[in-house]
């Protein structure tokens, strides 16, 4: 695998997807490896269903776009967004299950517990989840064991309970589904629920690197506004979109009732506040010159996308 030439920005998200679903049926292989015992038909076959042939790999994305500031080995960066990407999957296959979301539709197909059962569903999530953790300690990954101990605990950080599995929870609060509804403070929740992984894969290339304090922060602030641009779109297409673009039912959030920056800021003042966030992510790029080009594309991608 060679990085992608620096022109054309979809070419490269293209480049980064295809590169991204090699990787991932590379280490969703049949074969188990070393000191594990075998790894189970159904269950791998879940695995790939959920990780393969799917997704606009944005994350991933943000992973090798971040390294490549720093002149980071394309094929390590690779293998990070890949452990990034099977996170994402197993949140999907666990938000889709009956007992948080209940969808039936994922990426334009049946949802995970539809096409096989809810405990394989549960399982492949889990699996998933674990696998990421395998990938970030590899060698390929870094040379530098400490390199490599930071990236793993800010994976961790990201997915857990300060991150997305305690934002989902949140989320489900302030559905009522534990009694009467907890109020809601949808940027604390969103920052969690989904921009704390986007946020990761911006922090990642600058982990990778060893960037300075400064280039970290500045990542760091971009991955934040890019988190929350990432949100905002996802409730104004839920809104303003239908399901046979989506790949997965529109409307959803009115139907729970959901507080959303939509309910909160009005169509409108949610798309002001995209633009303010874009701002923001190009000003924190700033001192990368030309080399953050690429991720302040990335940005707009995110902004404006149609699914
Ligand atoms: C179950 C622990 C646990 C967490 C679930 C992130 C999350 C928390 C649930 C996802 C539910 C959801 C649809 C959130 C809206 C934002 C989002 C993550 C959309 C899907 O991400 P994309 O657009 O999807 O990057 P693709 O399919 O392109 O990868």
């Amino acid at each position: 695998m060679t990085a992608p030439s620096p022109t054309d920005f979809g070419k490269r998200l293209d480049k980064t997807a295809e590169d991204t679903e090699a990787q991932l049926a590379q280490l969703l292989a049949d074969a188990p490896l070393p000191d594990e015992i075998v790894r189970p038909k159904r269950l791998i076959e879940a695995m790939r269903y959920s990780s393969l042939g799917g997704g606009k790999r944005l994350r991933p994305f943000l992973v090798v776009e971040s390294a490549a500031v720093f002149g980071v080995k394309y094929e390590a960066a690779l293998l990070a967004g890949a452990a990034l990407e099977c996170i994402h999957c197993y949140s999907l296959i666990h938000d889709d299950l009956p007992a948080m979301d209940n969808s039936d539709l994922r990426r334009g197909r049946p949802t995970l517990h539809k096409a096989y059962d809810d405990a394989t569903a549960i399982l492949a999530g889990d699996a998933l989840l674990t696998i990421a953790f395998d990938i970030v300690t590899r060698d390929e990954i870094h040379s530098e064991p400490t390199v490599r101990l930071l990236l793993t605990r800010a994976l961790a950080r990201a997915a857990g309970i300060g991150g997305m599995a305690g934002g989902q929870m949140l989320d489900l609060a302030g559905e009522g589904r534990f009694g009467d509804r907890e109020p809601v403070d949808v940027a604390r929740l969103q920052q969690m629920k989904t921009g704390a992984l986007l946020r990761f894969g911006c922090i990642a290339g600058a982990i990778l690197g060893q960037a300075s304090r400064s280039e970290y922060q500045a990542l760091d602030d971009f991955g934040r506004a890019l988190g929350e641009a990432f949100q905002i779109a996802d409730d104004l297409l839920d809104v303003e979109s239908d399901a046979a673009t989506l790949g997965k039912p529109a409307g959803a959030d009115a139907e729970l009732g959901k507080t959303t920056f939509v309910t909160q800021l009005g169509i409108e003042g949610a798309k002001q506040r995209v633009r303010d966030l874009l701002a923001r992510g190009d000003a924190a790029l700033s001192m990368f010159g030309a080399r953050g080009e690429v991720l302040r594309a990335a940005a707009r991608f995110v902004a404006e996308r149609k699914n």
